[in-house]
């Protein structure tokens, strides 16, 4: 699907309005000091576009920003995914691979809705992308069913349409050909689920692999090599890929600094293991890798060792660990 495979689009989101922790906008700054664009352009071979900037959006960010329907800075969240989205949209456009840096998860309202867009221009809306959404949480509230407000928790629902608001200013720009349709998403790693969001996913047959699928404890799970199978299947060959991964996927022990951490996760192994996958199929056409807050954890090693982690996805997801 890529008409620039070597070519690759990097979008740096310094972004956290979709929570309330600070710090998860140092994440790109962090990722680059840690060497990543390095490993991509010398040991993987890509030609990088767009990564001297970490955009902050500060002109998009307004003031006063008080909560609709019961969101919490709807304004600025809405516009800087906006933005996003035509960024990610400009790299897809040209037939590169885009790898966005969060910032917090809300933002895969604008990387999605980007890549959407794109595929659907170049196929005539003859194909659409498919969604892996790899996280501890499903994020796919409505404003109606959120019990904190944030809009990170709440990306899924907007680009599937099951969430919608006709003002320009709170997500009425999100049009069709930004959607996805519910049979194209599929989950791994989920293990703290609302339950609004589980009456969501069951209501809508959303495809979804909890940590007790992934489970290697052989019982009724699969492991993550079966679900990988599973999932790639339930999306189908010729498809292009849109793989959104949260840190907060992986166990605490592997990515601790992050907002809404969740024990009894994925290792870094199984992690690595989904982007390699991803990979391995030739039909990636955008990455995300969000959530990683360099500024909060209980160790000194915590940020040091969840940036590395985070590098290590990125690589697998690119490609690096496949001979
Ligand atoms: N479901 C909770 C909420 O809606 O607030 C927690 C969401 C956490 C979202 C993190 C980023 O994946
Ligand atoms: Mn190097
Ligand atoms: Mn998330
Ligand atoms: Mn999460």
């Amino acid at each position: 699907f890529l008409t620039h495979p070597g070519d690759l689009g990097i979008v740096a989101v310094g972004f956290s309005g979709g929570q309330g922790k600070p710090g998860v906008d140092a994440a790109p700054a962090a990722l680059f000091e840690s060497g990543l664009l390095d490993q991509l352009r010398h040991d993987l071979g890509y030609n990088l576009h767009g990564h001297d900037a970490v955009h902050e959006y500060a002109d998009l960010v307004p003031q006063h920003d008080p909560p609709h329907r019961g969101m919490k800075n709807p304004r600025a969240v809405s516009a800087v995914t906006k933005r996003i989205a035509e960024q990610v949209y400009a790299h897809a456009r040209e037939g590169r691979l885009v790898l966005t840096l969060g910032g917090d998860h809300s933002i895969a309202i604008g990387t999605i809705a980007g890549t959407a867009k794109a595929v659907r221009e170049r196929f005539a809306g003859r194909k659409e992308i498919a969604v892996i959404w790899v996280d501890a949480h499903a994020d796919i509230n409505t404003p109606e069913t959120s019990g904190s407000g944030n809009v990170h928790g709440m990306p899924v629902s907007f680009l599937t349409g099951l969430a919608r608001d006709s003002d320009e200013q709170f997500f009425g720009w999100i049009g069709d050909e930004h959607r996805i349709s519910v049979s194209k998403i599929v989950y791994i790693g989920l293990r703290d689920v609302d339950p609004g969001e589980k009456r969501i996913l069951r209501e809508n047959g959303i495809k979804a692999f909890s940590m007790f699928d992934i489970d290697r404890v052989p019982i009724r799970s699969y492991g993550i090599g079966r679900v990988m199978e599973l999932a790639l299947a339930h999306i189908g060959a010729d498809t292009p890929i849109h793989l959104s991964f949260d840190v907060d996927a992986l166990d605490p022990m592997w990515a601790p600094s992050t907002g809404t951490p969740v024990r009894g996760g994925l290792t870094l192994r199984e992690g690595d293991f989904i982007c390699e996958m991803v990979h391995q199929t030739g039909s990636l056409v955008a990455v995300d890798l969000v959530e990683v807050n360099p500024r909060l954890g209980p160790a000194v090693d915590a940020a040091h060792d969840t940036v590395r982690a985070g590098c290590s996805l990125v690589r697998c997801a690119l490609g690096e660990t496949l001979l």
